[in-house]
């Protein structure tokens, strides 16, 4: 079939909507219907060329929701007309990875999603020419259909609006997952984030629903308080108005240190400040952002010595097919907010503002509609 997308042709240039050829969904495939794509960090990174495994052509996309128009042979969860989010951390639920209970991160796919290909080792896209263009992230919601294995779909409930619950494929689910999966944060916590963007804020909405006592939110661009304080933040510091150094001035402001810290900014220096600000003895912290390729992290060991621990997540620990549903379901019974993150709604062909407006720090959350 033909479809409309919005192809990276490089590294560097901005994106172009143009018509593409999409083959049908062959073994264990669905073929999705995008309604609604939020533009995420990751695909800036990657069309930037900042990405070292970054491939062109692509359809990039990580952040969506849809309707199955057709399934190929053999796949059984889904049936056309089922809704669904695209997961770019998919849950086989029999690899070595899906039966450990401490992790999230399925391998069943993983080589040939990092090489832009479907699990047969082939692409479905490709231009009206009929050269090939890559997936991304095994997701592609740059496009108005793609091609996805069952195993990356999470089937959600009809009723909840597509241009909202596109953000619960990524951002949504890194922050609160953090927060509940990674941290497993207890009532009456303090707790420090990092970084007030798109996932930050979701970090602090997480540690409002797990009752934590103190929410402090740190970030260098004071715009980015009220909408902080609107999910829950206590306490807004900016380290450019902190004199000296920021570990003890907010050591102090927690009593101590925190229980939980959080970076959400993927910034190496950031990251040491969250794991020394964590409390001595206990403090978890916890490293969502993701830094440039080749940085490296730097603490004095003492600092884990003395019973700080450093931990990562990924899309917030959860397990797509099982967890993105009850956070759908959250949504839609009013428990977690999504829809003042999204600050802007646009059509298609006006992707590139979208980057844009990230870039400029304008946008939480841009979503674009097919
Ligand atoms: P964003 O740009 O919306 O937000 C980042 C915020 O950090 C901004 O408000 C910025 O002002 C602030 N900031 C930057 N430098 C700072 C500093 N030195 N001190 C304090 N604040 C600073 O980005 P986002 O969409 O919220 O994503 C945040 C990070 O999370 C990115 O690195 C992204 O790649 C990563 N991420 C990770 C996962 C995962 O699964 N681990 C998933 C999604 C996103
Ligand atoms: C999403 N991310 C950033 C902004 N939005 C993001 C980027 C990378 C990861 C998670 C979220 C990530 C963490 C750990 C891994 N990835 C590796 C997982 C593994 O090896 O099993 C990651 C993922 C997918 C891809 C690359 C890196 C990919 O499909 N190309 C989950
Ligand atoms: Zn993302
Ligand atoms: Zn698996």
């Amino acid at each position: 079939m033909r479809t409309k997308a919005a192809v990276a042709i490089a590294a560097g240039k901005p994106l172009e909507v143009m018509d593409v050829n999409l083959d049908g969904p062959r073994a264990g495939e669905v073929l999705v219907e995008i309604k609604s794509t939020g533009i995420c960090h990751t695909d800036e990174f990657t069309l930037s060329g900042a990405d070292p495994e970054g491939l062109f052509p692509a359809i990039l996309g990580h952040e969506g929701a849809g309707v199955v128009v057709d399934t190929g042979p053999g796949v059984t969860s889904l049936k056309k007309g089922d809704h669904v989010i695209p997961l770019y951390t998919p849950e086989c639920r029999e690899c070595e990875y899906c039966l450990h209970p401490k992790t999230n991160l399925c391998q069943s796919i993983r080589t040939t999603q990092g090489q832009g290909l479907m699990p047969d080792g082939t692409s479905r896209f490709s231009t009206l020419d009929g050269d090939p263009i890559l997936h991304y992230m095994g997701t592609s919601t740059f496009a108005n259909h793609t091609v996805l294995p069952e195993i990356a779909l999470a089937k959600v409930r009809e009723d909840a609006p597509f241009d909202k619950i596109c953000y619960i494929g990524c951002g949504v689910t890194t922050g609160i997952g953090a927060v509940i999966n990674t941290a497993k944060v207890e009532i009456g916590s303090r707790a420090i984030v990092f970084g007030l963007g798109g996932i930050g804020l979701n970090v602090i909405q997480g540690l409002r629903l797990a009752g934590a006592d103190q929410i402090v939110g740190v970030d260098l661009n004071p715009g980015k308080k009220p909408m902080a304080e609107r999910f829950g933040m206590t306490d807004f510091v900016n380290p450019a108005e902190v004199e000296g150094d920021l570990v003890p001035y907010l050591v102090n402001l927690t009593k101590g240190g925190a229980d939980y810290t959080f970076d959400a900014t993927g910034n190496v220096d950031v990251m040491r400040t969250a794991l020394e600000s964590a409390h001595k003895g206990w403090g978890e912290s916890i490293i969502i952002g993701v830094a440039p390729a080749g940085a490296e992290i730097s603490t004095r060991p003492f600092q884990l010595v003395t019973g700080r621990s450093w931990r990562g997540t990924a899309f917030g620990g959860a397990r797509g097919r099982t967890d993105v549903p009850k956070i759908v379901d959250w949504y839609m019974e009013g428990k977690i907010e999504i829809d003042p993150m999204i600050t802007h709604q646009l059509a298609l062909d006006d992707i590139n503002k979208g980057f844009d407006l990230m870039h400029a720090g304008e946008s939480i959350r841009s979503v674009v509609n097919y």
